[in-house]
């Protein structure tokens, strides 16, 4: 008996109009699959070899292909959830061979950055790159009609979903997940490092995608000296020197009272009133700040009697730039060789 190349190509055709309401795992024990095994052994010696070859390589294809719908949709996923809680590790995609690039100077300094609030005591968690009107308002004190969501120029899905603006998206989250150990005594002090999406004008500061680092810090008798305190600790740390700050009052809804936090423009000459980063104000807003509203607190299912904590966000970008003396922002995502490679990229 021979075999045609029609054999193996007509149970493919047959298994892929199966593979809509089937998973792999089905298909590899259909009729269609079994027929080709049953054929190998009624075929000539001289056959075997390459039919078998083919029948394995059919096997291998059916087993790689994607899980039917009918399977998806009883395995319901979290859209703004990270990308790796949601993909099963057989099927994230390959990357390139680490080796054929370098670590963008954001990623390595925020690598430093998260590494000193570890030494101090935080845990250090993801944001995400999508979420919901809940996490960005509702949660932070911005009830329905509030006006001061107009101040945050989010991009929103269609179906409603928000590109978030800032790393305050996290608080409630984390509140709730170490509201316990806040019970059994251990305060909450967590690190958030993200992307936040805004629909800005561009210049030497402002990007429209950039990453800020918040932090949320909760235990009982917790004030603003605390605050402050722990960031001039962090940026004494990262800047290997004690840096100028000036601290101004500010609104947020999610903390009361809320600051400003500001450090000196290394761009600009003291004198001089036309400096293309700070445009002569000799400050560079580096973050906003506060203590936490006793409503973001209760949100979070805190008894904000007993407990009080600050929160903090501040934009990595603006830090880097201040510490390695990088006059525009924009440069970060120009993908530009020889701005990476003042960094050690290759
Ligand atoms: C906020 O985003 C608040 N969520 C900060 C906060 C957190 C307040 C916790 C209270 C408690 P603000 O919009 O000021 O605040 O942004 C914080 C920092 O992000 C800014 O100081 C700046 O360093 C950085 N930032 C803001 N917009 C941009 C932008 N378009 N490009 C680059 N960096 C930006």
């Amino acid at each position: 008996m021979n075999y045609t190349f029609d054999d193996i190509k007509n149970a493919r055709n047959s298994l892929f109009t199966e593979k809509e309401s089937k998973t792999p795992a089905q298909l590899l024990k259909s009729p269609a699959m079994g027929s080709l095994f049953e054929l190998i052994k009624t075929l000539p010696n001289d056959q075997k070899a390459q039919f078998g070859k083919e029948v394995n390589e059919l096997r291998r294809e059916v087993a790689s292909w994607e899980e039917s719908e009918a399977e998806l949709a009883v395995t319901p996923i979290d859209v703004s959830a990270p990308w790796d809680v949601n993909t099963h590790s057989d099927k994230r995609p390959r990357f390139l061979d680490q080796s054929l690039g370098s670590v963008h100077v954001l990623m390595s300094e925020l690598g430093s950055i998260t590494e000193i609030f570890e030494r101090m005591g935080f845990v250090v968690e993801d944001s995400r790159q999508i979420d919901d009107d809940y996490h960005m308002f509702e949660s932070l004190n911005f009830p329905l009609g509030h006006p001061a969501r107009d101040d945050w120029d989010t991009f929103m899905t269609d179906e409603g979903l928000i590109a978030p603006a800032h790393t305050s998206t996290m608080q409630n989250r984390i509140m709730k997940k170490y509201k316990e150990q806040l019970e059994s005594g251990e305060p909450i002090a967590a690190v958030i490092a993200g992307r936040a999406f805004r629909n800005e004008d561009l210049d030497t500061r402002h990007e429209h995608t950039f990453h800020q680092v918040e932090g949320v810090y909760v235990d009982e008798g917790v004030q603003v000296g605390h605050l402050v305190g722990t960031i001039k600790t962090f940026l004494t740390d990262y800047f290997g020197k004690q840096v100028d700050v000036k601290i101004t009052p500010f609104y947020f809804p999610f903390t009361e009272p809320s600051f400003e936090f500001s450090l000196t423009c290394p761009f600009c000459a003291p004198e001089s009133s036309n400096c293309p980063v700070c445009g002569g104000e000799h400050w560079i807003e580096l973050m906003g700040m506060g203590m936490i509203h006793p409503n973001v607190l209760k949100e979070a299912g805190i008894d904000n009697e007993k407990y009080t904590g600050f929160a903090w966000g501040f934009g990595v970008e603006r830090l880097v730039m201040m510490k390695n003396s990088i006059e525009d922002i924009r440069h970060f995502n120009s993908g530009k060789l020889e701005f990476l490679r003042q960094f050690g990229g290759n």
